[in-house]
């Protein structure tokens, strides 16, 4: 049987079958799977895997082979410790058609070292990369309003938006209609959030700023892919921490 990988993390993954509804709990079959190339974690939200059901129990089931990546959006990862440069990488998300690079105008604080990094990652993978700047109905100091506009004058798609608000929901519907999409960009921008605004029903915990040091708690630790189902076209959403 074929699947699409939803989430999961060093050992059981969980698959969604072609064609089915329920999803699968698979474990990889054997010490080394077919397919896998030498990154530090074996899979990710968006791979298509081959796997087989357990006889015993319908669902559970074992990853035998992984397709092949039209892509695989990464970032450098110091508890690799392997000799080869991709060793040391860790798959984030595979197949997706967007990066959306999320920040905000403030709390946390806008970083634009952190979009370039994001910026540099998608576009190593062949990614198209999209700022979404969350959090708009916040103000904006000047400064910060120069920088996104720096980004736009080379090049690159910016939106703003507010999961608070609702503002700018309209456009980014637009944007991800019929394509998959990996949110990323650090604690406390509103990744969560956003899918909770985008995905009725999603229910995923959010986090609060924390006032003394004026960032976000890590509250999401795992990659998942999302459906957005009232947008019936749409295939998914990504959604990462990345913790630079
Ligand atoms: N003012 C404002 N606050 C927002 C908006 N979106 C999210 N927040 C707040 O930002 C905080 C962090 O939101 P999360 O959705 O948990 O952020 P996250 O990016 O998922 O964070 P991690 O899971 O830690 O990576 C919460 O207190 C949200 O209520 C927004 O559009 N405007
Ligand atoms: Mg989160």
């Amino acid at each position: 049987m074929t699947g699409l990988v939803l989430r999961g993390s060093k050992n059981v993954f969980t698959v969604q079958a072609d064609g089915e509804d329920g999803a699968v709990e698979c474990r990889i079959k054997g010490k080394i799977l077919k397919g896998v190339e030498t990154y530090y974690n074996p899979l990710a939200p968006g791979d298509r895997v081959v796997f087989e059901r357990d006889g015993a129990h319908k669902e559970r089931g074992f990853i035998t082979s992984l397709e092949k990546r039209r892509n695989a959006f990464t970032r450098a990862n110091q508890k690799g410790r392997g000799r080869n440069r991709l060793a040391s990488s860790q798959i984030l998300a595979a197949n997706v058609d967007l990066a959306l690079c999320l920040t905000t105008p403030s709390s946390p604080p806008f970083r634009p070292r952190f979009i370039d990094r994001l910026l540099v990652q998608a576009e190593y993978a062949g990614i198209t990369p999209v700022i979404v700047c969350n959090k708009c109905d916040l103000p904006y100091d000047e400064a910060v309003m120069e920088r996104l506009r720096d980004f736009v004058r080379i090049g690159y798609q910016t939106l703003h938006v507010s999961s608070l608000t609702g503002a700018g929901m309209g456009a980014l519907h637009d944007l991800l209609r019929g394509k998959c999409s990996a949110l990323a960009g650090q604690s406390g921008v509103g990744k969560s959030s956003l899918i909770n605004t985008l995905v009725p029903g999603a229910d995923i915990r959010t986090g609060r700023i924390n006032e003394k040091y004026d960032r976000g708690n890590h509250t999401t630790t795992m990659a998942s892919l999302i459906e957005v189902p009232f947008l019936s076209d749409v295939k998914g959403v990504m959604q990462k921490n990345i913790h630079h």
